[in-house]
């Protein structure tokens, strides 16, 4: 490797300042994407159908006489399943046997009490109507996202399940359409970019309008998802992806280099950071890291990251390790030490905890059962992995009798007159009795 990976040691005098460089990462967006998503939507807006075929040529080189023939429909997903590797489908299919188990404990249930006077009080989970589900093109369509966005969804009962996803120049992931197939997705459009969020955020004459829209994509998708939010909810906007391993040390360092490179190779700007009590631990790790990194396909990628935004962190001991990760509230944490039970005691934030030697954060991306769309760049601080509660939503539930009306429409009354708002008042007052 001819730039070497940061080293860090809490001991050195800006250690702090050290820190807080390496977490930073550029997304500021430029000026002309915001611009020309802000354009793209009020097409859609205004001109629905007319507008998506237009941009759909123009980006994905895809021309075609309507709408329709941009629908895939259930036949066309049952042929890319009957299509794919056997290995590949079941596999999919396994996966999403324990993504879905794992999401169906999330099940969020209705409940009801009732006070001293009889008057019912609760909350009604409702599933949302319809959610629209963005899934990338080219190289970032992972099959496994498919399932980790779309199985949450079905399991928490949402009417109709809408995905989106661009065909450049007609070429079709028979693997993402397999995915669809297995995880219950209703409708398959071949749409992407800030045309396909406008279309599911406002609807057109062909794709329905949507109450949420999930699901990863590029810089265009994601400031369109930012622009539309308000119109419909959306999930979280992901940042790189992320990996933080604490080690005591005793863990095979060629597990420990590979599993930093497995989300390095994400992307050039994603961040993997070892922290470790054992300094000659970090050396063993550095050479493996040397000795694994020619050998990698996407050995490029992984260098960028490891040597930008990569680092290898000295500390005291464990106790420090785990302060260091929950200023850093990592997107994925691995635990790779003898007793990962009890430091979990010490861990506060991070979107998933990959406990013990055995547990590659991979897995976790792929089948362990989890959701592996993960708050990102720190946001583990306040936020939570995607799962079935962010399909549903609660209604509160209020009932009450006549004593109850009584005693607390007293109470409305005299807040009411306080906030000067006498018809608040007198609608409480005509349920008293005298
Ligand atoms: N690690 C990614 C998810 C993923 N990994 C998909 C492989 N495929 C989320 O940070
Ligand atoms: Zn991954």
């Amino acid at each position: 490797m001819t730039d070497k990976i940061t080293r860090l040691n809490t001991t050195q005098g800006d250690f702090e300042s050290a820190l807080a460089k390496l977490l930073a990462w550029d997304d500021s967006v430029d000026h002309q994407v915001n611009e020309s998503v802000r354009h793209i939507l009020h097409e859609v807006k205004t001109r629905g159908d007319a507008a998506v075929l237009e941009f759909t040529e123009k980006f994905d080189r895809l021309k075609v006489g309507s709408m329709a023939e941009l629908e895939m429909g259930q036949d066309r997903l049952q042929a890319a399943l009957a299509a794919i590797p056997q290995d590949q489908r079941e596999a999919l299919e396994k996966a999403a046997e324990r993504v879905r188990d794992y999401h169906e404990r999330q099940n969020q249930q209705s409940w009801q009490y009732q006070d001293e006077d009889g008057t019912v009080l609760g909350q009604k989970v409702t599933p949302l109507d319809r959610a629209g589900l963005y899934v990338p093109g080219g190289k970032a369509a992972y099959p496994s996202s498919v399932l980790m966005n779309a199985i949450p969804a079905k399991v928490a009962g949402v009417g109709e399940l809408i995905m989106v996803v661009p065909t450049p120049d007609g070429v079709v992931n028979d693997m993402v359409l397999a995915a669809a197939a297995i995880a219950g997705v209703d409708r398959v459009f071949a749409l992407g970019g800030a045309q396909a969020v406008g279309a599911l955020a406002y609807g057109t004459e062909t794709v329905p309008a949507v109450d949420k829209i999930v699901g990863p994509g590029n810089i265009f998708v994601a400031t369109a998802k930012r622009e539309v939010f308000g119109v419909v909810g959306i999930d979280m906007i992901a940042g790189p992806s992320e990996i933080l391993v604490i080690c005591d040390g005793k863990t095979d360092p060629d597990w420990i280099a590979m599993d930093l490179f497995s989300q390095a190779e994400h992307d050039e700007q994603a961040q993997s950071i070892l922290v470790s009590p054992d300094a000659d631990f970090l050396d063993a790790v550095e050479a493996s890291i040397n000795k694994l990194l020619p050998t990698m396909e996407r050995e490029d990628i992984i260098r960028t990251s490891m040597t930008g935004r990569g680092a290898l962190i000295h500390v005291a001991d464990l106790k420090e390790a785990a302060e260091v990760s929950n200023r850093i509230a990592p997107e994925h944490l691995e635990l790779s030490v003898e007793d990962p039970q009890t430091m979990l005691e010490d861990i506060r934030h991070a979107g998933a905890i990959f406990m013990g030697r055995y547990t590659a954060e991979a897995l976790g991306d792929y089948c362990a059962g989890p959701n592996h769309v993960l708050p990102t760049s720190g946001t583990a601080r306040f936020s939570s992995p995607l799962g079935v509660y962010d399909f549903q939503k609660r209604s509160s539930l209020i009932g009450f009798t006549p004593e109850g009306a009584d005693r607390m429409g007293r109470v409305a009354s005299v807040l009411a007159r306080g906030e000067g708002l006498t018809a608040h008042a007198r609608s409480a007052e005509y349920r008293i009795k005298d």
